[in-house]
């Protein structure tokens, strides 16, 4: 059922998967989005063939977005969903400080440090973060594929005591479309236990080039796996998450309800691309040396997935 309100008008940053997932789920379900392209080129391929989306059950369906490029500036909206990678979110921010302040901002990124980025440009009570566990693969710059069901968690960083009725609102159309959408009041805690999933499962099906489900097949992996989150989880303590043996569980739920999915560093390096290995393993390294806890697990992925995505020796940036 689509909820009474109408007024909603969603603008997704961002047309890669995650993007072009929700894009096409929540203008299915009946809401003005708009979807902001970093090139002209797919912004064109969008306004001219339309948004396709290949649901679980794969069948396919074809709904029209407005599309245009970021160099043509942010769209009036009153919802902003960025779905952009952590490294592509830098030049995003100028953009953000023009908008109206009853607009609302709605951060989608992995890992830690986004939070951060926009507390400089935007008032607190326009920042809102979420995390998702979605799967998504995009086969081209106007077709994506729905790979894995999860949840989406939408609110503040940090416990705020009101409900924001933009965001009530959203997830209301969320729901709507068909995804499982939460209003939490604090999304901080999430962020922990979705940052060790994706130190965990990231990194390795970007170096094992595997889906996400492939990680249990392998008595090797796993155990690589329980090792990482088991440094991970000491990190996290320093930061006051208590993160425990319900939180490995969910992790491996994860891999198998995205069990045929790419991660999204393994898409990333398939496609050359700068990955958030920086944002997520990188993060625990740096918060495990300022707290003296060693992660010499976290460290050499993070040193791998580097080479890997030719950010390595000599090309540091
Ligand atoms: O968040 C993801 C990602 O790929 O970045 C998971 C949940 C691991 C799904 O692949």
């Amino acid at each position: 059922m689509q909820p009474v309100t109408s007024d909603l008008q969603v603008v997704v940053v961002g047309g890669g998967s995650v993007g072009l997932l929700y894009a096409a789920r929540l203008a299915l379900a009946g809401l003005s989005v708009t979807v902001v392209t970093r090139s002209s080129l797919q912004a064109n391929q969008l306004m001219e063939q339309g948004l396709s989306l290949q649901r679980l059950d794969g069948t396919k369906t074809k709904v029209m977005v407005p599309a245009r490029p970021i160099e043509a500036g942010l769209p009036a909206g009153n919802l902003y969903l960025l779905a952009v990678k952590q490294p592509d979110l830098p030049p995003l921010l100028p953009a953000l400080t023009d908008l109206n302040p009853a607009a609302r901002v709605v951060a989608l990124q992995n890992g830690m440090g986004h939070q951060e980025m926009l507390a400089e440009v935007l008032a607190d009570a326009q920042c809102f973060f979420a995390i998702h566990t979605e799967g998504a693969r995009r086969h081209s710059a106007t077709e994506v594929e729905h790979t894995g069901t999860g949840t989406l968690r939408v609110g503040p960083w940090q416990e705020r005591n009101s409900r924001d009725p933009v965001i009530a609102s959203f997830v209301e159309w969320a729901s709507a479309a068909g995804i499982t959408a939460i209003y939490e009041k604090a999304i901080e805690p999430h962020a922990w236990r979705k940052l060790l999933a994706n130190a965990l499962i990231n990194p390795l099906t970007a170096l094992f080039e595997i889906p996400n489900g492939a990680l249990l097949d392998s008595s090797h992996t796993q155990a690589l796996m329980r090792d990482l989150f088991d440094e991970a989880a000491q990190v996290a303590a320093f930061a006051g998450q208590k993160i425990g043996e319900k939180d490995w569980q969910e992790i491996v739920v994860i891999c198998r309800s995205t069990s045929r999915n790419l991660s999204s560093m393994l898409q990333d390096v398939m496609k050359n691309r700068s990955t958030e290995v920086q944002s997520i393993n990188g993060y625990l390294v740096e918060l495990g040396k300022k707290s003296g806890i060693p992660t010499p697990l976290h460290e050499t992925l993070l040193r791998v997935i580097l080479l890997k995505s030719g950010m390595g020796i000599g090309k540091e940036g």
